[in-house]
């Protein structure tokens, strides 16, 4: 089995560089990275690859990924613990992606529904890569031996196709790839739009209000909250079929408050909407503060994110080859001496 050599299980997660992060993005993914740095092994990477999947202008690019360089280590990464780079500064990333789509049938990608969704919404680009989207995050996975993936909700399709590939790779040839689980949170997994509450909130949304930014001004945040949609019932309770609405508000004030369910219901059940909306804003507001202030300092160096990411991108790419080695002897693949040495 690849990656043996640390005690620690191994993390791995990522986000995508195709705009600013969401709430969605915070409470389903960095918020519980950081909290796993304690007792795991992590990487976390800036899925730069995954990114042109959708069309994207090279200047806002390369914005956007020293941003969420920034974002990640705001938010309480820390490069000192866990590994932070980009994924295309580890070129094995695409090569094991090639290898892997060999193990892939086009049936399991077609049954993607985010791909079926991103069809949905780039109808004039529906390039080959979005249907193969899946197959890279399996690369990334399964090149650092990882053992868990904390995600939001979203992806757990994918991580199952993940799985699938590494069980199938393994039925062939013994032990190749550690196995991964999905990780997702009990609270926030699944955020959704404040304007359309059937739909999970997404940064690259169209609508502004619809979708509450890591980094927005508090006044905003309040007004976003204060304008999301909810429905005529005039009754606070947990029903995510008939008030998707109020039950994400419900359940974001549990996420940002860090209160259970009864504790919702016992505080709101008897007010009315308006004070369930601006409480949420402000507990929202209340944890993204420290994150907007630390975002700041750090994006005024540029220079400092770059050294952090190059350093990252040395320790990935050892590990990476670790796991390139197994995988080419085999398959049968002859080894370059040129790059394995000893
Ligand atoms: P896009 O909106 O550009 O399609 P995205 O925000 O869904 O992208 P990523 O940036 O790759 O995609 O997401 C990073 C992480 O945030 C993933 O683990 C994903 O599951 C999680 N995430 C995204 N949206 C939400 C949401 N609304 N609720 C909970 N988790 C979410
Ligand atoms: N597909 C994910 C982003 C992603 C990812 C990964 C997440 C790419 N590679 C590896 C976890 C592990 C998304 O769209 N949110």
């Amino acid at each position: 089995m690849t990656q043996a050599h640390t005690a620690r299980p191994i993390v791995l997660s990522g986000a995508q560089p195709t705009g600013q992060l969401t709430i969605g993005n915070y409470y389903g993914a960095l918020r519980n990275w950081v909290a796993m740095q304690q007792d795991y092994d992590c990487l976390f990477c800036i899925v730069d690859l995954h990114a042109l999947t959708v069309r994207q202008d090279p200047k806002q690019l390369r914005q956007w990924i020293l941003d969420l360089a920034a974002l990640y280590l705001a938010c309480g990464i820390d490069p000192d613990r866990s590994i932070v780079f980009v994924q295309s500064h580890v070129p094995a990333h695409g090569e094991l992606a090639w290898l892997l789509s060999t193990f892939t049938q086009i049936g399991e990608l077609e049954r993607m529904t985010q791909f079926k969704d991103k069809s949905l919404r780039h109808k004039h680009n529906i390039n080959a890569g979005l249907f193969t989207y899946p197959v890279l995050m399996a690369a990334d996975i399964l090149l650092y031996g990882t053992h868990k993936v904390p995600v939001g909700e979203d992806q757990k399709q994918h991580l199952e196709l993940t799985r699938d590939i590494a069980l199938r790779v393994n039925n062939l040839y013994g032990p190749v790839f550690q196995v991964p689980e999905p990780l997702i949170a009990a609270e926030g997994a699944r955020v959704k739009d404040l304007q359309d509450p059937t739909k999970k909130m997404s940064k690259t949304a169209e609508a502004e209000l619809a979708r509450v930014m890591i980094l927005d001004d508090p006044r905003d945040i309040l007004k976003k909250f204060k304008k999301a949609v909810t429905d005529s019932r005039a009754e606070i309770r947990f029903d995510e079929e008939q008030q998707p609405g109020v039950t994400n508000l419900l359940d974001l004030w549990c996420a940002a408050t860090g209160r259970g369910r009864e504790a919702a219901l016992g505080h709101f059940s008897h007010h009315q909407y308006g004070k369930l909306k601006v409480e949420t804003a402000e507990a929202v507001i209340a944890n993204l503060e420290p994150v907007q202030a630390r975002f700041r300092e750090l994006s005024a160096d540029r220079a400092a994110l770059e050294r952090i990411l190059a350093a990252g991108a040395i320790r990935a790419r050892q590990r990476a080859e670790t796991t390139m080695k197994t995988v080419l002897e085999t398959l049968g693949l002859p080894l370059d001496p040129g790059r394995f040495h000893g």
